[in-house]
């Protein structure tokens, strides 16, 4: 992102020199006399040259270089007092070094070429000082004056003057060390970045493992440039906190002494609710960090402080046992920090056989093949030869490595632009060759083991939804008849010969729609979770059984209104003293919602938050209702504001929940749980009973009919991903509205306990036809909320 506005560039690069760049001069074409004018004053000039033996560059068009870098005085110690721009020390020091900069320059093949110089800033040790000066270069020359070549002139004629003591005063005054020049290439704005930062710089020198706190920015100045250096072999790693929830601030961090845009690491803009701690590294010991402040003034929105962290390498030998579960991880150095812009880090892997493979479990990162060789702008892999580049997403990704001839396998990580991102990490682990995913569908385009033919494209090309007998049905083994899974072992005859109720009560192999047992075994059994029959050998699936069950009712109910209790698990989200959104109880401190009721700023912070559970009306506080503060909110990593892609978020009460008949979590299904569409479930919250109506005051309940994946995805032009879930019904009638978002919809089991299937999500309007209530679907997001809760 860009700095600083167009127009403050123009305005400060024209005050850089008095000379008009060449760009302005076709501006002058409509001044017809002017331009003669002009003429006349060309020919002048140019007489003037032939007869003063002026060089005919000066009539040149030309451009102007600008230059940062840095220098260090071995005759001169650094004093504090050259830390404070408005001192004297710091102005004469300043001005005698400006002028040997310019002598400096003069004395070389540059000389003529110079145009301007000035001393910024002052660094620690024996004294380095650091500069701009710009070159004013005829435009025949430019391609000859590469920044390369000024620094080669520069560095000789310091190493030829270094050895033989000159006559020019920066000669006998000062002993610049040759081999301290740092110079980059900048531009015209750099400089202004940097030049409206001076009223409020600050130079650390920050010690070997001690972290230094960072004063915060100077609220009159509109920006401040923060310059850090460290001792030699070490980087800088710069932990910056954003410590309110809104704010519009600019920080911008860079990988050299000044704010250089070709040296820029990252920049990060108002205060970053999914990222409020940042750790950011250098490749060397050198940073700057630019503050530009908002158009309103935050005051402390964000801490920074700073450690020198010695270099890493990056090199590491793995051997790999055999055995398929997860071994370890690889990742850039420092992680979670970011990256630092020279990371070169190679895994050396060997594997126990050619049988196996290697897989790398990346999150939120992806690989992807490039065609041409253009640098990877998110980190370059290369792995076996083969060259890819990383892309920061919100899914999960494995990459897949084939063991072919050789046991060894080089995976190599490159950062190749100054501009790096967050570290990046990858979990691995064997796969078998011969059978990558036992019992699943290896999908190609992002590496991972999916379920085949349960209805849901979860390959986003869909392959493992292609070729399938039975979509989303169980199989006869005797002929290819399709039953619906509610049929399979429920102890009547549906297949010819039965084949659905054999295997019932022993072990399985493993496949979509098996539950796992916690001693690994399978059954074929649907949904066999807390139903009250011991299934498993280990009793697993019945052992964590207090919930979903509805106390029983005191009288028949079939109105809209729910009857006080019959929804123990619901809960309303509220924001001084409003009803927001709905949330569902899943544990005794834990309450599950829609990730969008915490998207607007203003809503993002746990704190403004109140649970309420065992509420009933809104406007009335009910004998059995309870309230909670919110200590933490989880939004899922991946969850995407556009696309409504894994909409839930965790809040973790301040204190558990007493469960009792009336307050009581529902049960989270297994991720084997088959809801079969057509299924009828309920939807239950105070959200309005009519498009742009107000909340209702009592509990509401309303049936509907799960859908197909295909259908639904169709009606709202494949749209729907897999992490969604549709219910209601063709005709409309019945569905979720404002003020239902988070809230549960729920099933029940032939067992009477209900399970959690969904959450309000999105969908068009209320109850519009073909318009389907789309709901977030638990089964896809079990592992990040069991992750989350552990
Ligand atoms: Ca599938
Ligand atoms: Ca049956
Ligand atoms: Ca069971």
């Amino acid at each position: 992102m860009p700095l600083i506005e167009a127009e403050e560039q123009e305005e400060d690069s024209s005050s850089l020199s008095n000379d008009k760049l060449e760009s302005n001069s076709h501006h002058c074409l409509c001044y017809v006399p002017l331009g003669i004018a002009l003429l006349v004053l060309a020919g002048a000039a140019a007489a003037t040259w032939y007869f003063l033996d002026y060089r005919p560059w000066h009539l040149e068009p030309s451009i102007l270089q600008f230059y940062c870098g840095s220098l260090q005085v071995l005759n001169r110690w650094y004093s504090p007092d050259l830390g404070q721009v408005e001192s004297r020390a710091f102005w004469l020091e300043s001005a005698k070094l400006q002028n040997t900069l310019k002598e400096l320059i003069r004395a070389t093949e540059l000389g003529r070429y110079y145009n301007s110089s000035t001393v910024y800033a002052f660094g620690e040790g024996a004294l380095t000082f650091f500069f701009w000066f710009t070159l004013q270069i005829p435009e025949s020359q430019q391609k000859e004056i590469t920044a390369e070549r000024v620094n080669t002139v520069l560095h000789q004629e310091l190493s030829t003057s270094f050895n033989s003591s000159g006559s020019l005063s920066y000669q006998t005054e000062y002993r610049v060390n040759p081999d301290s020049l740092v110079l980059l290439e900048s531009s015209v704005k750099d400089i202004a970045v940097l030049k409206s930062t001076l009223g409020c710089y600050r130079y650390s020198y920050v010690q070997e493992d001690d972290i230094l706190r960072l004063e915060g920015p100077d609220y009159l100045a509109s920006s401040c440039l923060w310059h850090l250096r460290g001792p030699k072999g070490y980087m800088i790693k710069l932990h910056l906190e954003w410590t309110l929830p809104d704010c519009r601030d600019r920080l911008a961090m860079y990988d050299a002494a000044g704010p250089l845009e070709k040296h820029l690491i990252t920049s990060i803009y108002g205060c970053s609710r999914q990222e409020p701690i940042v750790e950011i590294l250098s490749s060397g010991p050198v940073m700057s960090i630019v503050w530009k402040k908002a158009m309103y003034s935050y005051f402390d929105p964000f801490i920074l402080s700073a450690q020198a962290v010695p270099l890493k390498a990056c090199e590491v030998n793995i051997t790999l046992r055999e055995d398929l579960e997860l071994q370890g991880k690889i990742g850039t150095p420092h992680y979670p920090s970011y990256y630092s812009p020279n990371t070169q880090c190679t895994w050396h892997m060997m594997v126990p056989s050619l049988d196996y493979g290697v897989t790398l479990w990346f999150d939120a990162y992806a690989l992807s093949r490039q065609k041409h060789d253009l640098p990877c702008t998110q980190g370059q892999w290369i792995i076996q030869n083969r060259r890819l580049c990383g892309l920061r997403t919100l899914q999960a990704y494995a990459e897949r490595i084939p063991v072919l001839s050789s046991a060894d396998i080089t995976i190599a990580f490159t950062s190749q632009i100054s501009l790096t991102g967050p570290g990046v990490q990858a979990t691995y682990s064997l796969y078998n060759q011969s059978d990558p995913c036992p019992g699943e569908f290896l999908c190609l385009v992002n590496g991972l083991c999916v379920p085949a033919c349960d209805g849901i494209k979860d390959c986003p090309n869909g392959l493992d939804e292609r070729n399938c007998v039975c979509p989303a049905k169980f199989q006869c083994h005797e002929d290819s008849t399709c039953i619906e899974f509610s049929r399979v072992c429920n102890q009547q005859l549906d297949c010819v010969n039965g084949s659905d109720e054999e295997q019932c009560s022993e072990g399985v192999p493993c496949g979509p729609f098996t539950y796992r047992c916690e001693d690994g075994t399978c059954l074929k059994k649907p949904n066999p979770l807390c139903d009250s029959i011991a299934d498993c050998k280990d009793l697993s699936d019945e052992k964590r059984c207090d919930c979903g069950m509805q106390a029983p009712l005191s009288r028949i109910v079939g109105s809209l209104n729910s009857v006080e209790g019959e929804w123990p698990w619901q809960a309303s989200l509220q924001v001084r003293g409003r009803h927001i959104c709905g949330g569902t109880l899943i544990a005794d401190r834990w309450v599950v919602s829609a990730a969008h009721c915490f998207q607007d700023e203003r809503l993002a912070s746990p704190s403004i938050w109140t649970v309420y559970l065992g509420k009933y009306f809104q406007n009335a506080t009910s004998h059995t209702e309870v309230s909670f503060k919110v200590i933490r909110l989880f939004l899922h990593p991946y969850y995407e504001e556009d696309s409504h892609d894994y909409d839930v978020a965790l809040l973790q009460l301040d204190h558990p929940v007493i469960i009792s008949p009336l307050i009581q979590p529902i049960c989270l299904p297994a991720p084997s749980h088959f809801f079969e569409p057509g299924l009828h479930c309920w939807i239950t919250g105070w959200g309005a009973l009519k498009e742009g109506g107000h909340i209702s005051n009592i509990l509401q309940k309303v049936d509907v009919q799960l859908i197909q994946q295909n259908i639904c995805s169709e009606a709202y032009h494949y749209m729907i991903t897999p992490r969604m879930l549709c219910a209601g019904y063709y005709k409309g009638k019945k569905d979720a509205c404002q003020g239902d978002s988070g809230g549960p919809l729920a099933c029940k089991e032939p067992s009477g306990r209900w399970f959690l299937a969904g959450l309000v999500s999105w969908g068009m309007g209320c109850a519009r036809p073909n318009n389907y209530g789309v709901y977030t679907r638990i089964t896809q997001v079990l592992g990040w909320i069991k992750q989350t809760m552990s």
